[in-house]
């Protein structure tokens, strides 16, 4: 559908759901979140919180009142068109951002291997700018290797470009120069590749919106940053049950995004068994406009018989200690990649085991890199897995840390270097994995079972 089309859309229902106005989720919105949400503007034009529309979330403002919300049933659209401001403060510090950037160009980086909660947060923010004449093009560097991604991507035909971050054969590709900016989501810039390319080109980072601890690394012109939210999905739902974009049921593309973003919020709260308050909401108000048989059908993606295969090496080379079940896979296609949090989270489910961690040496045969890759899955509640990969395995050269994570789940990537590259000697491709296995194990034995530190040979 054209984007002619789909603002005549937006003008003509701008809330297609009467009685529940855009502000009504302001006042279920927890103190916790509030308080530990880090919004910030870091811009020359600053939020002006002598706004009282922006910065009241208290009882006496008509639209979050509850009791008040009766009487302002048809305000909501009325209220976009007279006074464009919205009550949500950090919806509205997004809105003031994109207006300032109207016509412009922005390059959405997602994590290099994206999940359905980066995928679906990220069409959700280009389908908003769209209505502020800015373009988004949303850019990986690495594979989409999970068979759900693989299906969301294909049956919802989501608008997705792969970046070569190696090699030089593609750098036409990577230009940068018609972009005013660059957006992180579902990241902090620390899990792309992509991330150097841009900051090289000298473009500013204009947004972050993510869900995992902060990092510290990036200052961005507008930042919304809640480590204590499961989803990245949730806040851009936020955002969008604020009026930054109506949904309209009767618009393909916007089923389909609401979709993707409910996929998204599964994925990321264990099909909701993690889910909070804020997450139920933003579910329940995704359910007005969500395809289910779509949803069904990406939900039911067949494992591939390389992801059964790498399941089946974790669980042959697992060691467990003290309730830690520990398994390096070996050699694994970059294609196959995200088979390694998968078999985590099978390897999580075995009785008497809280945390799973299970990596391989990941090898693309096109760019001929090689990295280690490896996935944490915790059931243990204060295991906390961000703390714990960065304990392990500290910074590389340029101070940055090899991994992190967020509630129950963190991933690490340790690039090879100099010893990078396919050898036809199987004995020497057998040595290299051996010393990386027992370097990883020895990192990791030293915080699961600190008196037994040093690991001699391999299992
Ligand atoms: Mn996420």
């Amino acid at each position: 559908m054209s984007k002619d089309k789909i603002f005549a859309k937006i003008e003509i229902a701008a809330f297609p759901v009467p009685g529940r106005p855009c502000s009504f989720w302001c006042s279920h919105l927890t103190d916790d979140l509030e308080k530990n949400a880090v919004t910030t503007m870091q811009s020359p034009h600053p939020l002006e919180l002598t706004d009282p529309v922006t910065t009241d979330t208290g009882n006496h403002h008509p639209e979050v009142n509850g009791n008040a919300l009766v009487k302002t049933e048809a305000a909501p659209s009325e209220l976009v068109k007279s006074d464009p401001r919205l009550s949500d403060p950090r919806a509205e510090a997004l809105r003031q951002m994109l207006e300032r950037h109207r016509n412009s160009r922005q390059l959405i980086i997602l994590q290099d291997f994206p999940d359905p909660d980066a995928l679906s947060s990220a069409w959700t923010y280009k389908l908003i700018a769209e209505r502020f004449d800015i373009q988004c093009d949303i850019a990986y560097a690495g594979a989409l290797s999970h068979q759900e991604n693989i299906t969301l991507v294909r049956l919802t035909g989501m608008p997705l470009v792969r970046w070569n971050a190696q090699g030089a054969k593609n750098k036409d590709q990577r230009d940068c120069s018609c972009y005013q900016g660059y957006v992180l989501i579902d990241n902090q810039g620390t899990t792309s590749q992509l991330l150097p390319i841009v900051q090289e080109a000298g473009l500013p980072a204009i947004a972050i919106i993510d869900h995992h601890n902060l990092q510290e690394s990036i200052q961005a012109e507008f930042t919304d940053i809640r480590p204590t939210t499961r989803a990245t999905a949730t806040i851009l739902t936020q955002y969008l049950q604020a009026g930054l974009l109506p949904l309209d049921s009767s618009n393909p593309v916007h089923v389909k995004c609401a979709t993707a973003l409910m996929h998204g919020l599964r994925s990321d709260t264990d099909c909701l068994k993690q889910a909070k308050e804020e997450d139920f909401l933003a579910a329940a108000f995704l359910s007005r406009y969500i395809d289910y048989q779509l949803l069904n059908t990406i939900l039911q993606s067949h494992r591939s018989k390389q992801v059964m295969d790498v399941i089946e090496r974790s669980l042959k080379n697992r060691s467990i200690h003290n309730n830690f079940s520990i398994s390096g896979v070996g050699y694994i296609r970059y294609e196959d990649r995200d088979a390694i949090p998968q078999a985590a989270d099978f390897l999580v489910t075995e009785e008497n085991v809280h945390t799973a961690v299970v990596y391989g040496l990941v090898h693309d045969e096109d760019e001929e890199v090689e990295l280690i890759i490896g996935s944490l899955r915790t059931t243990k509640i204060t295991l906390d897995p961000d703390e714990f990969i960065k304990e392990a395995f500290g910074k590389d050269g340029q101070g940055r840390f090899f991994g992190g994570g967020r509630s129950q789940a963190g991933g690490f990537e340790i690039p090879v270097g100099f010893l990078s590259g396919l050898n036809e000697n199987a004995e020497y491709a057998k040595l290299k994995w051996n010393v990386y296995d027992t370097q990883i194990k020895q990192k990791l034995l030293h915080l699961v079972n600190p008196k037994n530190n040093v690991l001699h040979g391999t299992e």
